[in-house]
C-alpha cells in the first residue's frame, strides 16, 4: 500500500486524500506566475515494489471569462470549456531529503527536458493528464521522478511536484537542469485566456511488487477500457457455453444463467472512481436479484499464477434497506484438483470477511492482501481438507490445501457480484477488475 500525504504549500491550490489514497486536486482563480509545490509521502509494505502515477483531469472549469481572457482570444464559452489545463505545467522532482521541500542544487528534477517534443518549461496539467501511467520509480532510463529503480519495502520516499501557471525558468540540462522560479509566460503568449479558469482531477499511485516481475515499466501497465459495446451479446441458458471461450466481459443474472447487458447501466462516477472516472451500477429489483459483471477469459488460470487481484465496489449506503457491509463480492468457478472440468462450485471473497465495506465510497479491495485474504466455498463442506464452506480459509491456505486449484477450465466464470440474492431497491456499482499472473497487473477499467 501506498500513503500519501501532500503537503502543498502554493497559492490557489486544494489538495485532498480521498479513501483510497488518491490525490484530488483542484486548482482554481490561479494568475499567471502563480506556483507552489510540494511533497507525496509513499510507502510500501511487505514488498519491494515499482511504483507508477497518473493524473487523471475530471474538469477545467471556465468559470467566468474576464476582460484579460476575451482579449487573448478566449472564444470557448461551456461551463467546462476552461484553458488553464493547457497552461499549468508541473516539474517532478525527488524530494531527496525528505524536507518538503524543493533543493535545486542537490534534487533532480524533471521539467520535459527528458520529453522528446517537449522544452524545459514544464509538462502542462493536459499533457501530464494525456501521458498515463508515468514512472515514479521503474526501470524505465532515466528514472526521472524518484530517481530509484524499485522502492524498497517500509521505507518512506517523497515524490515531488512542483506548477506554475506559465513557464518554469531554469538553468542547466539534462539530468543537471534546476528550475530557478516561474515567469508567468506560456511561449504561445495565450496565458490569460486561463485567468478564471480551474482544473479539477487526482493524482493516482499504484505499486506493483517487484517479485516475479524483473523488468517492468509503468508505461507496460495495462489498461484495457471495457465500454458497454465492448460486452458479449446477450445469450440465453441454452446457449450459454457459446461464451466460454470468449475474452469480453458481460453483465450476468446469476439467478437465471444468462448474459444480459440490460441489468446494468455504464455511469459516469459515482466520484471519484479508483480507475478512470465512470463505473457499471446495477440496481436490484425483486427479479433481478444478482447482477454481475463478468468473464469467462481467466478459464484455466491456476490460482498460484496469480500475484496480484483486485476490484473496486461502491455500496449505496442503505439503499433497499442494505446493510452497513453490503458490498459487490467477488467468486468465480473453481476446479480444486487442477485436473477435473466436472462443476464443484465457487471461492468467494466478501469485504464483510476481511476489512469490511465503507459505504457511499469507492472500495479498492485486494483478494489477495500477500496470501491474508479469507475467502469462503459456495459449496456446503471444503473438500478432502473438511469444515463448512462458509468458514473462510485465508488465500495462502487455500493454495496448500489445493495446490493445484484452478479456475474451472471451460465455463470458468469468474465476476464481481451485487446481491446475496437482494435486498430490492440495493444499488451497487463495480469500476473495475485487476489480474496479474506473474507479469504487470491489466486492469479492466469499467467505463461509461
Ligand atoms: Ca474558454
Ligand atoms: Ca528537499
Ligand atoms: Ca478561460
Ligand atoms: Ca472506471
Amino acid at each position: 500500500m501506498i500513503s500519501q500525504v501532500p503537503t502543498y504549500g502554493g497559492q490557489h491550490s486544494d489538495w485532498s486524500i480521498n479513501n483510497n489514497g488518491r490525490a484530488l486536486y483542484n486548482f482554481t482563480d490561479l494568475k499567471p506566475g502563480d506556483q507552489g509545490g510540494g511533497t507525496f509521502d509513499l510507502k510500501v509494505t511487505s514488498n519491494d515494489a515499482y511504483v507508477c502515477a497518473k493524473s487523471t483531469i475530471t474538469g477545467t472549469p471556465e468559470n467566468d471569462r474576464n476582460y484579460p481572457e476575451l482579449n487573448a482570444g478566449d472564444v470557448t464559452t461551456g461551463a467546462n470549456d476552461g484553458e488553464l489545463q493547457n497552461y499549468l505545467k508541473f516539474a517532478t522532482y525527488a524530494d531527496l531529503n525528505n524536507n518538503g521541500v524543493y533543493d535545486p542544487a542537490t534534487e533532480p528534477v524533471n521539467v520535459g527536458q527528458y520529453i522528446s517534443s517537449h522544452d524545459s518549461k514544464g509538462i502542462t496539467a493536459a499533457d501530464l493528464g494525456a501521458a498515463g501511467w508515468v514512472s515514479v520509480a521503474d526501470t524505465t532510463t532515466p528514472n526521472t521522478w524518484l530517481t530509484m529503480g524499485t522502492l524498497p519495502a517500509n521505507q518512506q520516499k517523497d515524490a515531488g511536484l512542483l506548477y506554475c501557471f506559465g513557464n518554469f525558468t531554469t538553468t542547466g540540462s539534462g539530468a543537471g537542469t534546476q528550475v530557478t522560479g516561474c515567469d508567468g509566460t506560456d511561449t504561445t503568449g495565450l496565458q490569460n485566456q486561463a485567468q478564471t479558469d480551474g482544473v479539477v482531477g487526482s493524482i493516482q499511485f499504484y505499486a506493483v511488487q517487484t517479485r516475479n516481475n524483473p523488468n517492468f515499466k509503468c508505461s507496460d501497465l495495462q489498461v484495457v477500457k471495457v465500454q458497454a459495446n465492448d460486452l458479449y451479446p446477450n445469450t440465453s441458458n441454452a446457449n450459454l457455453a457459446s461464451a466460454f471461450s470468449s475474452k469480453k466481459w458481460f453483465m450476468y443474472n446469476d439467478t437465471s444463467d444468462e448474459i444480459d447487458n440490460s441489468l446494468g447501466v455504464f455511469v459516469a462516477g459515482p466520484p471519484t472512481p479508483i480507475h478512470g472516472t465512470g463505473s457499471v451500477q446495477f440496481t436490484l429489483d425483486s427479479t433481478h436479484t444478482r447482477k454481475a459483471m463478468a468473464t469467462y477469459q481467466f478459464s484455466g488460470t491456476s490460482l498460484a499464477s496469480i500475484t496480484q487481484m483486485s476490484y473496486g465496489a461502491y455500496s449505496h449506503n442503505g439503499s433497499g434497506g442494505a446493510g452497513s457491509n453490503e458490498s459487490g463480492y467477488l467468486n468465480f468457478n473453481v476446479d480444486f484438483t487442477g485436473s477435473s472440468g466436472a462443476w464443484q462450485q465457487r471461492l468467494v471473497y466478501v469485504p464483510s470477511n476481511n476489512s469490511g465495506a465503507p459505504q457511499n465510497t469507492w472500495n479498492n479491495n485486494d483478494v489477495i492482501q500477500g496470501g491474508a485474504a479469507k475467502w469462503v466455498y459456495s459449496g456446503a463442506t471444503w473438500p478432502t481438507v473438511g469444515g463448512a464452506g462458509t468458514t473462510p480459509k485465508t488465500w495462502a491456505q487455500i493454495k496448500i490445501d489445493y495446490p493445484n486449484a484452478r479456475l474451472l477450465p471451460s465455463g470458468g466464470w469468474l465476476g464481481v457480484k451485487v446481491g446475496e440474492p437482494g435486498p430490492d431497491g440495493y444499488i451497487g456499482n463495480v469500476d473495475f477488475f485487476s489480474i496479474a499472473t506473474g507479469g504487470a497487473p491489466t486492469v479492466y477499467d469499467f467505463e461509461n
